[in-house]
């Protein structure tokens, strides 16, 4: 297999590694960052101080490297911005002013608010905002969940993530792994679809670089031929938030030519026949005029696609970013079974192996403690919640941010922007760094870095637990995320077994290590080795499927969805465990095409004024938002830019290098224009993740996303965004800069 420096060469810090006579220790670590690669990491350590991290050569997913993000983690640990004390602010909001105060304090002030609040508003004025900045266990997603259930606050809907991806899944095929990345060598076909592998999910690549070596087709589906495309033997350009269309013309197409696998069809799927009527309007002629891709082009990829097995289907989180990206996910969820693609090691659908661990969600959930019917609200609606754009009973008077940089991968920042700047409202950010929402915060307080904690994973991109060992004493007073939610419990009278636990009763609590996958695995063995595959069969021999048995109430894969009766859902997990308020709307139980609420056949008059589709996807050097803020990274990613086609800059008169803005009706940003060919007529992208703060316009992509939810599981619709664009006139601009 290919090494990854070959596929992408680390960028080295001469500064970050410090070079000591002391004796070096080593110390088996796991990176922290919210990927679906969770790497095992080795540190080493010289005198109580880190002097490099490397990935594990001996875990055969991580392959001896890490990526351009964390190789420079050092970097990061020990950035002279760290946030070292709690502060409390001694300026207006934003303006970035705060005075050092002790822990005693900070904590002592948050439980007197709190409770003030809840007894003057209720408990539900206050809610949590947080997502994963860290994605251990016991530091990340829910650490927070047992304190705001407990205290009654508001919940907090996070669905930034596959959640509209995981509905339109469980839907089909139910919480299955699927595929194991690691049999990918074995595919005979692999559809990237809405992936941008090289980038987002590095550790993919070598397998399935291994796969073509071995004679693999590899096609990627995208609107930009992104490097990953670049690399792959085919790529097929889609306008954005069409991939239903295609899905549906596939299975047109493959049912039409006989092309199904009909003993796999008849043993181990429900409802055919309702999707042969279902596909029958669903032409190649029709997905064309849809998706912008010619007919030939469709009807080859669906026989290539069925008649090279096993093939295999990767599909990026960004495919459920458009109105109707539930349902293309289901409609591709369909295609394995139809040509019996599960049947060997290699064949079906890689979505989220999130599934195959056994995570004690209870333990961290704790939804006994939450009072049922206690109030929920998404935060993609933050800003209008915080703005009265939302009818609230009870107002918003408290938040409490950790794990998440809301002003910047929330859509909506003007608002957001304008909410946090409210006086009225008590707001508390722990984070590394003085981020663009921590400036608007009342109380500052410093978290440590993955090296100065313990912690233990799962992964959405692999089968293998990893376990980070703590490598360093915490820098100035910083703590975990654990610590600080045991000294708010105990601030406010907490008593519940829940809030008494040590770290290392989190950590024992974070599996079921009963479960079969967990056989051969301990907390005390995973300390030793820092990564153990889970106890399933090896990737040569491992087809979760070749008999059926999917996770549906059926146990075959429903093309008649038996759960779409129950309505539209959002899984417990991305709620704090709440199971009220679901939104109930009947969902038609067969895959059907839904177009993207912005585009100029479903909303001719908006695209008038706003002709170009503005995509916002991850940045190659940067984590969401986080490492935006480091010099090297910085360096790597190069300065925001928007890459639009030729044709389309041309006739609005911007050369590349010109700065302009990129606006609709819900606001603005201004960057450096890119023409570039790679991005399809009337798309443009500009990567998400650099600070608010750093931008020329003090404004990011954020600005323009809608809030508005894709179809199922409540996702968003980040690519469904429609813009213009048009040169800075050179008066005018905004280049106050943080
Ligand atoms: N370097 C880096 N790696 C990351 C992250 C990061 O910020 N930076 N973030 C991590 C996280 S949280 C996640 S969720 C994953 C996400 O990883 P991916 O799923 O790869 O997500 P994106 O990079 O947002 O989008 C991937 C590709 O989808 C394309 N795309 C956008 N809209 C559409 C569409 O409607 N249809 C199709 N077919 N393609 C579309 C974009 O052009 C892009 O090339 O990456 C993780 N890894
Ligand atoms: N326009 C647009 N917006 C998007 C997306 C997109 O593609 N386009 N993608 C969406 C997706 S897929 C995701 S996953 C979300 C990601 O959204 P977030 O999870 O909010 O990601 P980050 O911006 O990285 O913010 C994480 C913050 O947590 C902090 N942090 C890290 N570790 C710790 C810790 O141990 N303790 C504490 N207290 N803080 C810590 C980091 O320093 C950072 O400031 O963004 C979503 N937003
Ligand atoms: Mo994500």
């Amino acid at each position: 297999m290919p090494t990854l420096s070959e596929i992408s060469p680390p960028i080295a810090d001469p500064s970050a590694t410090v070079h000591s006579p002391a004796k070096e220790l080593t110390v088996l670590g796991a990176c922290p960052q919210d990927c679906p690669d969770s790497c095992a990491m080795v540190v080493t350590v010289a005198d109580g101080v880190a002097t490099s991290v490397s990935g594990s050569k001996s875990m055969p997913y991580t392959n001896g490297g890490l990526c351009v993000k964390v190789d420079n983690y050092l970097d990061k640990v020990y950035s002279p911005d760290r946030l070292l004390y709690p502060m409390k602010r001694s300026g207006p909001k934003g303006s970035n002013q705060f005075e050092r105060i002790s822990w005693d304090e900070a904590i002592a002030t948050i439980a007197e608010k709190f409770t003030s609040i809840s007894e003057e508003f209720g408990s539900e004025a206050i809610m949590p905002c947080n997502y994963l900045g860290t994605q251990g266990i016991t530091q990340g997603l829910n650490v927070g969940d047992a304190f705001f259930n407990r205290l009654g606050a508001t919940v907090a809907e996070r669905t930034y993530c596959d959640a509209g991806s995981c509905t339109a899944y469980a839907m089909t095929v139910g919480d299955t792994a699927g595929v194991d990345p690691e049999s990918f060598v074995h595919s005979k076909f692999i559809l990237v679809w809405a992936s941008n592998v090289m980038s987002t999910n590095l550790h993919l690549w070598p397998y399935i670089a291994e796969a073509k070596k071995r004679g693999a087709k590899v096609v990627v589906i995208d609107p930009v031929k992104t490097r990953t495309a670049k690399a792959a033997s085919q790529y097929i350009p889609i306008r954005p938030g069409t991939d239903g269309a295609l899905a549906l013309a596939m299975i047109h197409v493959i049912i039409a030519e006989g092309l199904t696998d009909d003993a796999y069809i008849a043993d181990h799927t429900v409802g055919y026949d309702e999707l042969v009527e279902r596909v029958a309007g669903y032409t190649p002629e029709w997905a064309s005029e849809e998706t912008g891709i010619p007919v030939d082009d469709i009807c080859t990829l669906a026989r290539e696609y069925a008649q090279s097995q096993p093939s295999v289907i990767r599909i990026g989180v960004a495919i459920e970013r458009s109105a109707g990206g539930g349902q293309a996910v289901r409609a591709i969820s369909c295609l394995p079974a139809l040509v019996g693609a599960w049947r060997k090691p290699g064949g079906g659908l890689l979505q989220l192996p999130l599934w195959a661990f056994p995570v004690n969600w209870p333990a961290f959930l704790q939804t006994e403690l939450q009072t049922p019917g206690t109030r929920v609200i998404n935060l993609f609606r933050l800003g209008e919640a915080l703005t009265g754009g939302l009818e609230l009973d009870t107002p918003l008077k408290g938040l409490m941010v950790y794990n998440s940089n809301p002003v910047v991968v929330c859509p909506d920042q003007d608002r957001m922007i304008e909410g946090l700047s409210r006086e009225d409202l008590f707001t508390v950010v722990s984070d590394h760094f003085l981020t663009d929402t921590a400036s608007y915060a009342d109380i500052v307080l410093p978290a440590t870095t993955q090296l100065e904690q313990d912690d233990i994973n799962f992964s959405w991109g692999h089968l293998f637990v990893t376990y980070n060992n703590r490598s360093i004493e915490p820098r100035g007073e910083a703590i975990p995320n654990s610590e600080l939610f045991r000294r708010l419990a105990a601030a406010m009278g907490f008593t519940e077994a829940a809030f008494l636990r040590t770290d290392e009763e989190l950590l024992a609590d974070a599996y079921d290590w009963d479960a079969p996958a967990m056989e051969g695995i301990t907390l005390e063995s995973l300390r030793e080795k820092g990564w153990q595959r889970l106890n399933l069969p090896s990737p040569e021999e491992y087809a979760p499927h070749a008999e059926g048995n999917f996770r549906t109430p059926s146990g075959k894969t429903e093309f008649v969805s038996s759960a779409a009766a129950g309505g539209n859902f959002v899984l417990p997990l991305f709620r704090q465990g709440s199971n009220d308020h679901q939104p109930g709307q009947p969902v038609d139980p067969l895959p059907h095409y839904i177009a993207p609420r912005e585009t100029s056949r479903a909303n001719p008059e908006l695209a008038d004024k706003f002709p170009l589709n503005l995509l916002s996807p991850k940045s190659h050097a940067y984590i969401n938002s986080s490492f935006a803020n480091i010099a090297m990274h910085q360096k790597v990613q190069r300065e925001p830019s928007l890459l639009i086609n030729p044709i389309d800059a041309a006739a609005r008169g911007i050369e590349s290098g010109a700065q302009v803005r990129v606006f609709n009706d819900r606001g603005e940003f201004i960057v450096i224009a890119k023409t570039d060919k790679s991005v399809m007529p009337g798309v443009t992208v500009c990567s998400m993740g650099y600070w608010r703060k750093n931008s020329i316009s003090l404004s990011t992509p954020a600005s323009l996303n809608p809030t508005v939810f894709a179809d199922l599981g409540n996702a968003p619709t980040f690519s469904d965004t429609l813009v213009e664009v048009a040169l800075v006139e050179q008066v005018g601009v905004n280049t106050e800069n943080g």
